[in-house]
């Protein structure tokens, strides 16, 4: 029953291809010590700044050759000069990407930031954002992350629809405020820290505000923002059609928002994500800013990192396999059984020794991994950072 694929030469160079052309943001915030509510470990080595973290990245990328670069966090990696940062991070080899603005921390967002009753408050956290698009300019960043810890602990609280109209209106004057080129991520979660609503709850609703806004506004689908059980490939699927995906931050859950290494639970869920983008690259242009969102309390930060991009690689390289013709076919006669054993066919391919010649032929090791541990770099900094 199950029909073996047997891959010409030339799409197995076009597989190659596209998985040397693959992309994946590290985020700065992955690089340093992490905890939850209860406790911060603190890890011999961790990086203490942005400089640091660049450094870190820069080892990422040195050994799985596709994290060119790095998601910054304002103002956890605030520095006086801008330029200064840029150019130390290309001397590493990588650059800036997606900049995101911090609307959680301060006292008085302890009601929202851009949908505080307080109209003073709103412009306070607007002022934050517009800040960012300058260090985006400075930085040569071309997406503005934005996550909004907006809601309400208690019914009653405040105003749903005020609060949405708050918000639409302060949104309006940051895409004016941004560049044509830039394009602004919409993120949702649905709780957390809010208990009893978020003001951008799921897809749904991050996709009516950048529908409002334009074409440059996206939304960002972080895996570790939806309820047990839903359908997270379903939701990439639309918005690949509606051309409103405009990025990721891996990670995986088993409870909540739990930052595990992305593929670590469910790898067969992060499959049928990438089947859906696969499907996705094959009918049009897509501009999606591929990201990590993971801070990892346990395990060696850049071990963490590397072990995350090679899951996503492997993912990737397995929806790649998928025999898309002849599921469409399945699909169309109707054969469910056929249709499902294409997909986990590909699935349960060893992409191993695929992955080892493409980075034989990029000039990175073929375990990552091991040739990190080998380097010697975390007992340097361990030394070197006390
Ligand atoms: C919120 O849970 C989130 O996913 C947002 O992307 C934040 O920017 C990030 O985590 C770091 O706290
Ligand atoms: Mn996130």
């Amino acid at each position: 029953m199950n029909k073996e694929k047997m891959y010409k030469k030339t799409e197995i160079e076009m597989i190659k291809k596209r998985l040397k052309n693959q992309k994946i943001e590290t985020p700065s915030w992955g690089y340093g010590d992490s905890g939850t509510r209860f406790k911060v470990f603190h890890q011999e080595g961790a990086a203490r700044e942005i400089y640091e973290k660049i450094a870190d990245a820069a080892q990422v990328h040195k050994y799985t050759g596709i994290t060119p670069s790095v998601a910054l966090h304002i103002p956890w990696d605030q520095v006086d000069d801008w330029l200064e940062l840029k150019e130390y991070t290309e001397d590493k080899g990588l650059k800036i990407g997606a900049i995101n603005p911090n609307l959680f921390q301060e006292e008085e967002y302890k009601l929202g930031s851009l949908t505080h009753p307080d109209e003073q408050i709103r412009k306070k956290a607007l002022d934050h954002i517009l800040e960012c698009i300058e260090i985006m300019r400075k930085t040569g960043s071309k997406f503005l992350s934005l996550w909004l810890a907006d809601g309400t602990n208690y019914p009653g609280q405040d105003d749903f629809k005020a609060r949405k109209h708050r918000l639409e209106d302060a949104l309006q004057k940051v895409y004016q405020a941004m560049d044509d080129d830039m394009t602004l991520l919409i993120e949702y979660k649905f709780f957390e820290p809010g208990f009893y609503h978020t003001d951008i709850g799921d897809w749904g609703m991050a996709t009516l505000l950048a529908k409002k806004l334009g074409p440059q506004a996206k939304t960002l689908v972080d895996l570790g923002h939806h309820p047990l059980g839903t359908n997270i490939e379903q939701i990439v699927a639309y918005l690949i059609d509606e051309d409103k995906l405009g990025g990721f931050h891996f990670n995986n859950k088993k409870y909540a928002d739990d930052d595990l290494t992305v593929g670590s639970i469910n790898p067969y869920e992060l499959f049928l994500i990438y089947n859906e983008l696969v499907a996705g690259e094959e009918e049009k242009e897509m501009n999606v800013a591929y990201m990590i969102d993971q801070s990892h309390n346990i395990k060696p930060k850049i071990e963490a990192m590397i072990q995350s991009v090679m899951n996503i690689q492997e993912a990737y390289a397995k929806a790649l396999l998928v025999d898309r013709e002849s599921l469409k076919e399945a699909q169309q006669a109707g054969d469910v059984v056929m249709a499902e054993e294409i997909l986990l066919d590909a699935y349960r391919t060893d992409v191993r020794p695929l992955l080892a010649s493409i980075r034989e032929e990029m000039g990175v090791p073929i375990n990552p991994l091991e040739a990190y541990r080998n380097s010697g770099y975390a007992s340097k900094i361990a030394e070197e950072r006390g």
